[in-house]
């Protein structure tokens, strides 16, 4: 079968800088066209090409010398990517799997993920390396170079002169606090939070209209940018799609192609939320294109590259502050711990596997959007109850591990609906950029259970035990949750909403 990028043209590929002017799509207004002996013109030159001179931007990704036909569809070859926090969970686990692939990797880190969790006096349970350490470690044992410098992304001076100096083609954004409850701490965490993000975002955004314009953007966003609207009402892929209606006062009035309403659940997710309307600007008034990633949970340990030694391996948290869901759960059941479900468990989420996250991004690298094109995708694998997730976690745990494990309720110290339908759609990935998802619950969990059994690791864990109950209420109170009730897996009934996951295209 044919990629499904191959009939993209010179208008997606990073290395087609525009002469001519080019109509902007994302909002009603556009530029008066230019007329050359009475015709419009668009013509580009190649960066990679030089030698084609001026010419219409007409090349299809198949007929270029520059792509090459890759599992994941056609690539640029030895492609340019900066990823921005190369030293976190996702970022080291794509570096190497990009890495893999040949295309050329730098990346910037200020340790922000590091230096929080030792603030919680936590650890990566699963003992990783310094960067350099790490650096070295991938181009020994994979043959992988990646250039790195140590850049805080609001330092904006340094950050310009590596953009400049590398001239990424794609630059992948994961340089964002990830923890709600870090930014419910108090003020001075929200802030912290808010500015990192937020702030770093938009420095960033300037310094690519300035310096690498045609570049794409695929920024990190979160699935709980939308909330889970009481009404039931799908969460789209960022915008609504061209027939959604709104009746009001005996009217009609299209939503199609406006952003959806936003609903985050705390400061960390407004700060994604702010995200998303400053790049939809910029790619507004500048050209710049982005895939915004609204990624539900993320769970796992596994990718080719990091199973490939342990020096390889990449962080996994599981105190209150980083550690998330599933990745909790199975430490805890690995430690003894009965699993902990704040309030009721009916609460929905996203949920993808690392291993998929990481074919996801780099389908959408890959496949860039066009000039101005801001687009969004869910890039979920899953929806799954709480109470659902402790219970397969359980399973597993007993009946591939011979470990006994208890679930208990504790008080919920967030404000979050604990019983609410829950549709997503996540059209764009399976259908446009050719995902499928490969790794189930089940089959994650399972290869967690593997590693983190492994005795260092477990002992890692079993340090930690005393950060693993909440005490950041969404209120403001310091205080540990206390526990509600204690119960065996499978005694108790799954209630609730049932979720839906919308992958099929619509029928037009
Ligand atoms: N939860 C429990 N027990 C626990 C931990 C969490 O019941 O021990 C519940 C929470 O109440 C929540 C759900 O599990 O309802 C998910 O919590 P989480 O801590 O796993 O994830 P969350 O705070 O929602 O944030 C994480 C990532 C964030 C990403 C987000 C995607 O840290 O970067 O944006 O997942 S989403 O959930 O779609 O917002």
């Amino acid at each position: 079968m044919k990629a499904k990028n191959a009939n993209k043209t010179c208008w997606n590929c990073p290395a087609a800088i525009f002469k001519g002017h080019v109509d902007f799509r994302a909002c009603g207004q556009s530029i008066e066209p230019k007329f050359v002996d009475g015709e419009q013109s668009i013509m580009i030159e190649c960066e990679r090409r030089p030698d084609l001179g001026l010419y219409e931007p007409s090349i299809t990704l198949e007929q270029c010398t520059e792509w090459q036909l890759t599992e994941y569809g056609y690539m640029l070859k030895n492609m340019r990517i900066m990823i921005l926090g190369i030293d976190g969970y996702l970022g080291w686990t794509l570096a190497l799997k990009l890495g893999s692939l040949g295309c050329k990797i730098s990346g910037i880190d200020n340790f922000f993920r590091r230096n929080c969790v030792d603030e919680k006096d936590s650890h990566s349970v699963i003992p990783i390396n310094n960067i350099h350490e790490r650096i070295k470690a991938a181009k020994e044992i994979l043959g992988i170079e990646i250039k790195f410098k140590e850049i805080d992304i609001l330092d904006r001076k340094e950050l310009r002169n590596f953009l400049d100096e590398v001239k990424p083609e794609a630059i992948v954004h994961y340089a964002e606090c990830p923890s709600a409850p870090y930014s419910m701490v108090d003020c001075d965490h929200a802030i912290k939070v808010q500015t990192n993000n937020v702030i770093g975002t938009l420095g960033l955004l300037f310094l690519m209209k300035e310096i690498v314009p045609e570049t794409s953007l695929i920024k990190l966003g979160t699935l709980g940018e939308y909330g889970s609207p009481l009404t039931g009402r799908a969460l789209f892929e960022g915008i609504f799609p061209g027939e959604a209606v709104l009746n009001w006062n005996n009217t009609e009035w299209s939503l199609g192609g406006e952003l959806t309403p936003r609903d985050p659940v705390s400061f960390y997710h407004v700060s994604k939320v702010q995200d998303t309307f400053n790049i939809y600007e910029a790619c507004k008034y500048w050209w710049l294109r982005s895939y915004d990633v609204m990624q539900g949970v993320i769970y796992g340990v596994h990718t080719e590259q990091v199973a490939a030694d342990e020096k390889l391996r990449t962080r996994l948290d599981i105190d209150e502050w980083f550690g998330t869901v599933v990745n909790r759960f199975v430490a805890q059941a690995v430690m003894g711990f009965p699993l902990t479900i704040y309030g009721k468990g009916e609460q929905i989420r996203g949920f993808i596997a690392l291993e998929d996250a990481m074919e996801c991004m780099t389908r959408l690298i890959i496949s860039p959007p066009e000039p101005g094109q801001y687009d969004v995708v869910n890039q979920v694998s899953g929806l799954y109850k709480i109470r659902e997730l402790a219970e397969t976690v359980a399973k597993v745990g007993k009946e591939k591990f011979g470990i006994d494990v208890k679930i208990q309720r504790v008080e919920n110290p967030r404000v979050e609906a604990e019983k609410h339908p829950f549709n997503v759609v996540s059209q764009k990935l399976p259908n446009t950029f050719g995902f499928k998802p490969k790794v189930s619950l089940e089959k994650e969990i399972t290869r967690m259970f593997q590693l983190l059994t492994q005795e260092p690791i477990r002992k890692k864990i079993e340090e930690k035990a005393h950060l693993i109950l909440p005490e950041t209420w969404w209120s403001g109170d310091k205080k540990q949750v206390e526990t509600l009730e204690v119960y065996k897996p499978g005694t108790k009934e799954l209630k609730g909403y049932e979720p839906k996951l919308i992958t099929e295209e619509r029928n037009e």
